[in-house]
């Protein structure tokens, strides 16, 4: 795929998901350098750094694809069109690697949090926390899901069916169902799209409802991402652009006439409702963040 081809699947989110972004991205980046015939260096590395730019202004809110990009052009390095060109093929196939290992590294040390004969609740479509409940259910552990349905855009469909696919017990409720089965819950799992210096979870919409209940309930949430996901410049929620989509997501236009709709799809939750990151490095207390950072 090209960079316009790969930067509209994303804006559209056919291509979704804050690690998947950020691989599709390095990939694209990757291609562009390849079939990119420049023999100046100079012009070389500044129609790479275009190319960065569209890939980056697809989606405002998830870190994890200016990250990707950031270490693919880590690799833009050389006298030569070629050496810079060989640097991202290197950079980008190290990044897509490395960011598979540590989903397994995450889902490893996750499982080991899910104990047996455990129920979850996760919201949205994470494939961090997704492996996490697949490796502990592969353990032999009994454990029962509820997945939110994630309005507007339903990714609580994805989530339930690859569970659902792997043997897991799981149940796909409403979003606002959340607290009416928060008794039944023994800890939530969820991903994450940034997270900020100060320790704060920038997710899809309405898990920091789902976080604050949590709390009330003294039910654990744990956060499954890989450590390209910690934003090295947004100390605060208030460092972050919050991606708002288009109404037509919600409803179908003109079915309600004078009404204004918004459509936030990121929330932040601080990071006193977290009881941990986990990431590839191992678990993370999200108040001692910046100290390890
Ligand atoms: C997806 C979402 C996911 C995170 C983490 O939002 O909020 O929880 O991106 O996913 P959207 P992963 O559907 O709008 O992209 O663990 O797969 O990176």
């Amino acid at each position: 795929m090209n960079i316009s081809e790969t930067a509209a699947k994303i804006k559209s989110m056919e291509i979704r998901g804050a690690g998947k972004i950020a691989r599709s991205a390095a990939q694209a980046l990757k291609e562009f350098a390849i079939s990119l015939e420049e023999a100046n260096p100079d012009k070389f590395i500044s129609e790479l750094t275009k190319a960065k730019e569209t890939l980056k202004n697809t989606r405002p809110t998830a870190v994890s694809l200016e990250n990707a990009l950031i270490i693919v052009m880590t690799g833009a390095k050389g006298t030569t069109a070629q050496e810079i060109r060989n640097g991202v093929i290197t950079a980008a196939d190290e990044f897509v690697s490395s960011s598979f290992t540590a989903v397994e590294k995450i889902a490893e040390l996750c499982a080991v949090k899910i104990i047996d004969n455990c129920t979850i609740l996760t919201h949205c479509n994470s494939n961090a926390v997704i492996q996490s409940i697949i490796k502990a259910h592969k353990l032999g552990k009994k454990i029962r899901v509820y997945a939110t349905e994630t309005r507007p855009w339903g990714q609580g469909y994805i989530t339930t069916q690859s569970l659902a696919d792997t043997g897991v017990d799981v149940t796909l409720i409403v979003d606002s169902a959340a607290r009416f089965f928060m008794d039944k819950i023994d800890i939530i799992i969820i991903g994450a799209d940034t997270i900020t210096l100060n320790g704060s979870i920038i997710n899809k919409i309405g898990t920091s409802q789902i976080a604050t209940c949590a709390y009330e309930w003294n039910i654990p949430v744990y956060v499954c991402a890989e450590t390209y996901k910690i934003s090295g410049q947004a100390k605060t929620i208030a460092d972050v652009q919050i991606e708002e989509r288009d109404p037509s997501e919600i409803i179908t236009k003109n079915r309600l006439k004078g009404v204004n709709i918004r459509n936030p799809v990121f929330d932040a939750t601080p990071s006193k409702y977290i009881k941990s990151i986990i990431t590839e490095k191992g678990e993370i207390s999200p108040n001692e963040l910046s100290k390890i950072i």
